[in-house]
């Protein structure tokens, strides 16, 4: 593709360019690479003296070469001033990777921005007040002057409770540490703000309650289990397309018999083969066929579940097991909660056990808990599903739950109990009855001993990168309030919003998207009538719209995105590698980002832009006269995003007395895992797997087990929007997209292969509907109506279909409805719409490829 970037060929690194640490800031995964910069008007040569990699490039590389690296990985940045050249190429010395990129992040230095060769110039280089009609451009000043005048004047006049704010909670692409940290001290240390709400669901509240009740928290484990594991159990996740390189460099080894050695070498009592891989998902995903290709399809067992009814599979599974005698009974009774242990004090403290079992004492329910936590005696009483009726439920067949069981738990050869590793991710996170089925997912880890184990594990396969430490969110409550709902229900006066876009990522979008622009265009109106009039006479304006069912905007952000529309304030933030960022990955590992160029224009890292909105409200509060308030504003004197970290995980995060920048810096890109126990010298001393020493984060330090009982389709609105519509439209991501397309948007390699979202759709529903490949349909259901590209596959089945997630070119959210889960998670995945043609494919769709994504090593 490099006629595309108008360069035929790339400048060589010379030996003494400047080379930083980066770890890839789009997954979870966290991949190592090296940004390598030097002077424009300077280029390395052939020579091995002459270059980085120290060979002789006039000679013919072998194929898996580091010497190399592509058109994608190369850009012309400003670093300090100037301009350099910038290759960020995957690093061979990185555990995560071992040099292995993806079409993601391998594309990072393209995805910079830069005035000479033009890429992602739709970056923010200014903050920007509504005026005049329009946005324009502004200082810093005079956008936080304006943002802390309504904020102070709406929460003195009213409380906090009329400051919504929605933010990141993660690392890596948006958030990290420092600016977790940042954003945390300013909203839940000098204010105590409840109706908050996190990027990615419509409440500010964990995604896996379940795992935490039990004692198990959801990223246990180290990716070297999947290399050690006898079975991969994965669940409602596509690691190919969305944790690409923890697949292919930790889980395709062990699934191909590369790790065989390994395996003996660290258990050499216990027989050992290649691993084999258990996958629960409706389709027939690219992961499955590429798992197929490489252990061959007797290793690989595709269970194609009816959508949401994974919990009812799990129960049954625990049920055989439990049947066969293959549980770890020695884990069970060391290290899970004992039924004379449970206290029984209130009027639910006792139950009649089901299936004539005894009557079993059981620990009460703590607010805001949906279902009992108990012994595994009562929870495997409570689940009790057979194989006959999970077939039924689950559509599965009956042998192959069977087998599923067997994988998962039947001893090995001289009665070793076998070594499972659990994954899941988004499919069951936002699927049917979370909380439940979460939680029954990880009875089968307890149940069979494998939680703090080498090739064990359950735990989160992950999405961002993570970097959390905030003050307290103990005043948000269980159930956290339920933000979007409340912003259509014309609640709120203020709205920050820090790095998401909902108009292309929450639920019941179609509402929301139709309520905030009516509510944000109340306030518009009001500062285009008061052009030109004082400061206190636009504040005065403002505020009158609030009160009269306006909201006023106010948007963090890298680009001007879609809510952004709606924003009266956009604040411009930089990203990773535009200042220096820690965060961790899906195996606790913490790196250090080290900043190797200039953010645009006068963008600020948001820690400090947070810093600044604080410093604002400070002052404004003290010339209202509320000195005592706006004293709890003080302790945001940072200068650097050092400051930030010092002030932030130092101080705040178990084992953040070990961790410095330095010491960061020198442990590079395989930095240690989290939390930090010590030190050996200068070097930081992790915790390869939690769990290790058998006591769990409970109060007594014994896991519970987790009543989940059948409930059909939970969530609310679910089953009748299920009886009246023809299609499940099922929905996620894909390999080449990043999350909402707010680089890819700007991207032609990208654009290129999706212009529009795509709905996998199988051969018959095509022929029934009278479409084509490429054309472009409505989805469309009583919550509301979106549009997506024919991509016609038979991995989906007749009826069942599944749509690219958060595309500014068709929001899936448009058709999700508003019901949620007791504790207010959002039921993304089980949706059901009709769909009708719209229009013959387009002309920007027929140079497009419909091919099969399956592999077909032939
Ligand atoms: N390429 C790429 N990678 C990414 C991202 C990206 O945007 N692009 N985003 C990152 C983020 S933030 C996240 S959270 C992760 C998400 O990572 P994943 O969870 O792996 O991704 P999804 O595609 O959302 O969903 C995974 C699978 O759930 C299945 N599923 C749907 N319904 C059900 C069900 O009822 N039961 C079961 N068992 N499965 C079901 C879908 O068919 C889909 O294959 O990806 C991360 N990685
Ligand atoms: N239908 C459906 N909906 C879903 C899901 C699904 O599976 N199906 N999945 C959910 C999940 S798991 C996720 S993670 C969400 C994703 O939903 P969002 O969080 O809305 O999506 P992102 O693309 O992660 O948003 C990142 C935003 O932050 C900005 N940004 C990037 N870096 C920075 C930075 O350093 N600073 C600042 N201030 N801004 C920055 C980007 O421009 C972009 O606007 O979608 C959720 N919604
Ligand atoms: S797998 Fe994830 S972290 Fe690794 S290069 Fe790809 S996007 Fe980046
Ligand atoms: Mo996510």
């Amino acid at each position: 593709m490099a006629f595309k970037r108008q360069i035929d060929r790339l400048p060589i690194i010379p030996a003494n360019a400047r080379v930083n640490n980066v770890t890839c800031h789009y997954c979870i995964v966290g991949c190592g690479y090296k940004a390598y910069s030097w002077p424009i008007n300077q280029q390395g040569g052939t020579a091995a003296s002459e270059n980085w990699a120290g060979v002789d490039l006039s000679e013919q590389q072998y194929q898996d070469t580091d010497a190399w690296y592509a058109p994608s990985m190369y850009n012309v940045v400003r670093q300090d001033g100037r301009d350099v050249h910038l290759v960020i190429k995957p690093d061979v010395d990185c555990v995560v990777n071992s040099g292995l990129g993806s079409i993601r992040g391998a594309r990072m230095a393209e995805n910079r921005r830069s005035e000479v060769t033009g890429t992602q110039l739709q970056r923010l280089t200014e903050p920007m007040v509504w005026r005049y009609g329009s946005w324009q451009p502004t200082s810093w000043d005079d956008a936080l002057d304006l943002v802390a005048q309504v904020t102070a004047r709406v929460v003195t006049e009213g409380s906090e409770d009329d400051l919504y704010v929605s933010m990141f909670d993660h690392g890596g692409s948006a958030g990290g540490y420092e600016n977790t940290w940042g954003t945390g001290k300013l909203y839940f240390g000098a204010m105590k703000v409840k109706n908050v709400r996190i990027h990615n669901r419509p409440a500010y509240n964990s995604e896996v309650h379940a795992t935490r009740d039990m004692g198990v928290g959801e990223l246990n484990n180290a990716y070297e289990d999947a290399e050690l594991a006898d079975t991969i159990m994965v669940v409602g996740a596509n690691p190919l397309e969305t944790q690409t390189n923890y697949f292919l460099n930790h889980w395709i080894p062990n699934l191909q018999g590369a790790t065989l050695s390994k395996k003996r070498e660290m258990m050499p009592d216990e027989p050992h083969e290649a691993g084999r891989i258990i996958i629960v998902d409706p389709r027939r995903t690219v992961t499955v066929n590429a798992c197929e290709e490489t252990a061959g399809p007797e290793n690989v067992l595709h269970l194609q579940i009816n959508s949401g009814t994974d919990m009812v599979l799990f129960n049954a599974l625990l049920t055989h097991i439990a049947d066969q005698g293959w549980v770890d009974q020695d884990f069970i009774d060391n290290h899970t909660a004992l039924g004379g242990e449970l206290a029984a004090d209130d009027a639910m403290g006792e139950v009649a056990g089901a299936s004539g079992q005894e009557m079993l004492p059981r620990k009460p329910r703590t607010e805001g808990q949906p279902t009992d936590l108990t012994t595994f005696a009562e929870a495997l009483a409570r689940n009790r599903t057979s194989i006959e009726d999970a077939a039924e439920i689950t559509g599965l067949n009956p042998a192959d739950i069977i087998k599923a069981a067997e994988w998962i738990a039947m001893p090995k050869e001289g009665g070793f109990r076998r070594r499972t590793m659990i994954g899941y991710e988004k499919g069951i996170i936002w699927g049917n009855d979370n909380y439940r089925t979460n939680g029954a997912l990880v009875n089968l880890a307890l149940a069979t001993g494998n939680i703090g184990r080498e090739g064990g594990g359950c735990v989160r396969l992950g999405g961002h990168q993570e970097g959390y430490v905030r003050p307290s969110d103990a005043h948000v409550g269980r159930p956290a309030p339920y933000v979007d709902q409340l912003i259509i229900q014309g609640g709120g006066k203020v709205h920050h919003v820090w790095a998401c876009d909902h108009y292309k990522t929450t639920l019941n979008a179609t509402e929301f998207k139709r309520v905030y622009n009516h509510r944000t265009n109340m306030v518009k109106e009001a500062m285009d009538a008061a052009a030109g009039k004082t400061r206190e006479e636009l504040v005065d304006a403002i505020v009158a719209a609030v009160n009269a069912g306006g909201l006023f905007s106010v948007n963090v952000d890298i680009i001007h995105t879609k809510i952004g529309q709606g924003a009266h304030v956009i604040l411009p933030a930089v990203e990773s590698g535009e200042m220096d960022l820690t965060s961790m990955n899906g195996e606790r590992r913490m790196r250090l980002v080290e900043r190797y160029m200039d953010g645009p224009g006068v963008a600020q890292p948001d820690c400090l832009i947070a810093a600044g909105i604080a410093q604002n409200m400070e002052r404004v509060l003290t010339e209202m006269g509320r000195t005592d308030y706006a004293a709890q504003f003080q302790g945001f004197d940072w200068l650097t995003v050092e400051d930030v970290f010092n002030d932030g995980y130092r101080q705040n995060a178990g084992g953040g007395e070990f961790v410095t920048y330095d010491r960061l810096r020198a442990m590079g890109n395989n930095g240690f895992q989290e939390p930090a126990v010590g030190l050996d010298g200068e070097t930081i001393v992790g915790t390869p797997r939690l769990y290790a020493d058998g006591k769990f984060g409970t109060e007594d330090g014994r896991a519970l087990f987790c009543v989940a009982e059948w409930n059909g389709l939970q969530a609310p609105g679910k089953e009748e929007q299920r009886a009246n519509h023809a299609f499940l439209i099922n929905n996620g991501r894909s390999n080449i997209n990043w999350q909402n397309w707010f680089l890819d948007q700007d991207n032609e390699f990208v654009r290129d292969r999706f212009p529009y979202p795509f709905i996998q759709m199988h051969p018959d529903d095509l022929a029934e509907l009278g479409v084509a490949q490429g054309d472009l349909v409505e989805v469309w259901n009583a919550d509301g109506a979106t549009q997506a590209m024919v991509y016609p596959t038979d991995t989906v089945r007749p009826k069942e279909t599944f749509m690219l997630f958060a595309s500014p070119a068709g929001v899936q959210g448009n058709v999700i409805n508003a019901g949620v889960n007791e504790l207010v998670l959002p039921n993304y995945k089980q949706t059901w719409a009709n769909i009708r043609k719209l229009s013959a494919a387009p002309a920007t769709v027929t140079g497009l490829s419909f091919k099969s994504w399956e592999y077909d090593a032939g």
